[in-house]
């Protein structure tokens, strides 16, 4: 063996026998984020080994997969190949179950009841969404390295106790604009995979917008063929087919996250009347725009091909969207008059409904009759939202000051935007959905999202830049409870969750005001020089 072989071997020995002489700290002091809403320690640990079997209660396929989730999720870095089988009852010991089995009101459709001994990992949940999200929890209980994609060194124990955990609000959402620059299926693919291990639940796509129209809609065959060619910067655009689409909203829905589909109107649609001169007033299409300006396109409102179209492309994304809501977007439209504005909005809402979907439309629909079971999405406008409020419509917090990811962390940063603010982490986190307009409450509000726009943002590795870690903060806003949330606690949690970042491969930003656990050389990947 040569020295520099021998030294290696040598503390990969220490690290294993370190790692042996280190059982986890107790359950309640345990670094998971989202904060659980208790836990409560108990006397030993639960070692996972390669005779452990994960269990699922009765003979649900649903669950089976949930369980195949977890295994997928555990096997590479154990190298185990943990299996999963169907049990009736909970099984012998060393083992992990996942049960459907009470009725848990306080738990309601997310939350979960996770009991660990040194027996058993025993998960139960009114429903299999609680499941999901407790396994995110079981990720994050086993070291950092049990998200690498190669074998490493155990032990993988877990520290025993009671986690008894629900979310503070139903919606927990991200956008990702696919309209300013095109990601592909995979990007979307890893986006979820991220967003849900941090127990969000909705992926907003905003498809549209003036420079590409991102989804194949079969009756209006142009708006990809030519207005999804496009993007800003002059690049090729692109789109998704619809049996991409459909995949993407599968590969969601497995990891209980809801796709909302926007299309924005009746501004930022430019790409659509590029691809048909009968959607302008004047009939002339214009040509497709690669620029960043906002507020200058408009659907006609007054013609009535307008609404065939509305019409058509909602009843397809409809029929493609399992999920309760269609996304109208509604901002930003200076080039539409207001009394159109009104009447366009009022429509499309007639539409959306006639389709079985409830709308959604950022705040500035409140200027329109909208109906209660229509949510407007707050980003700038208090008055608007409160409007939206006053006629019985909830609330998604989005305030562009708080949420905006494209806005820079400081004026360092070299992608984003700084038009709303500066957003660095403890701006992120520090604030409360409910109490930062005043006149809208808890009780008018359905959660809370954080949008990506991408006018800056062209790769994979700069999404993960501008939205980690303030996502990571975000998704605690919407599932920790409000009480006790504090900057002070919740950046020493953030600070140690660096080694699972770095694990995750997940390329994020090092604000200075962590105090990150791990090397302050080693951080989350190689950032662009562009940054
Ligand atoms: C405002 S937010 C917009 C977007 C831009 C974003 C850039 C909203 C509803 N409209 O069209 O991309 O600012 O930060």
């Amino acid at each position: 063996m040569s020295t520099r072989n021998f030294t290696v071997a040598f503390f990969v020995a220490v690290g294993v026998l370190s790692c042996k002489k280190n059982p986890p700290a107790d359950l309640t002091k345990q670094n998971i984020i989202p904060n659980p809403v208790s836990a409560t320690a108990s006397e030993g640990v639960f070692e996972l080994t390669k005779g452990s079997s994960i269990y699922t209660e009765g003979e649900s396929a649903e669950l089976k997969q949930i369980g195949q989730y977890l295994a997928d999720k555990i096997n590479p870095a154990t190298g185990f190949g943990l299996m999963v089988s169907s049990t009736r009852g909970a099984p012998g010991r060393g083992n992990i179950y996942l049960a459907v089995s009470t009725t848990d009101a306080p738990l309601g459709d997310e939350g979960y009841e996770l009991t660990i001994s040194r027996d058993l990992v025993n998960v139960t949940a009114n429903k299999p969404a609680g499941l999901f999200r407790a396994v995110q929890t079981i990720r994050q209980l086993l070291p950092d390295r049990i998200e690498r994609s190669s074998v490493q060194p155990g032990p993988w124990e877990l520290a025993s106790g009671t986690i008894r955990d629900y979310p503070n609000y139903s919606f927990r959402g991200a956008m990702l604009d696919v309209g300013r620059h095109f990601f592909g299926v995979e990007d979307v693919k890893r986006f979820i995979d991220l967003i849900s291990f941090y127990k969000m639940n909705v992926l907003h796509l905003h498809l549209t917008d003036d420079q590409g129209w991102r989804i194949e809609i079969k009756s209006w065959p142009n708006l990809t063929a030519h207005g999804g060619s496009s993007e800003v910067g002059g690049g090729k655009g692109g789109f998704y087919t619809q049996e991409q689409f459909k995949d993407i909203v599968k590969y969601a829905a497995d990891r209980y996250v809801t796709i909302i589909p926007e299309i924005d109107t009746p501004g930022h649609i430019n790409a659509a009347l590029a691809s048909y001169p009968d959607l302008n007033c004047n009939g002339k299409a214009p040509v497709l725009y690669t620029g960043t300006q906002v507020g200058f396109s408009t659907l006609c409102a007054r013609k009535d091909i307008t609404y065939k179209f509305v019409d058509d492309v909602v009843r397809e994304l409809a029929e493609l969207t399992p999920g309760p809501y269609v996304h109208i977007g509604g901002d930003e439209s200076h080039a539409t008059k207001k009394e159109d504005y009104i009447v366009y909005v009022n429509k499309a809402q007639e539409i959306v409904h006639a389709h079985g979907k409830q709308m959604i439309g950022w705040d500035e629909i409140s200027q329109s009759t909208i109906k209660p079971n229509t949510i407007a999405q707050f980003w700038s406008n208090v008055a608007f939202a409160k409007a939206a409020v006053a006629q019985g419509a909830k609330i998604i917090m989005s305030p562009a000051k708080k949420t905006y990811v494209d806005m820079k962390y400081d004026s360092t940063t070299k992608l984003g935007q700084a038009w709303a603010a500066y957003i660095e982490l403890e701006g992120a986190y520090s604030w409360d959905p409910a109490t930062y307009a005043e006149g809208i409450g808890k009780e008018n509000i359905l959660g809370i999202e954080s949008p990506l726009w991408t006018e800056t943002i062209t790769t994979m590795d700069e999404i993960e830049y501008m939205v980690f870690p303030r996502m990571v903060g975000y998704a605690e806003i919407g599932w920790s409870p409000a009480a006790g949330r504090s900057w002070d606690e919740y950046k020493v949690r953030l600070g140690n969750h660096a080694g699972r970042l770095k694990a995750l491969d997940i390329d994020y930003y090092r604000s200075k005001l962590v105090p990150w656990a791990d090397r302050s050389d080693s951080g989350g990947g190689n950032p662009p020089a562009s940054r």
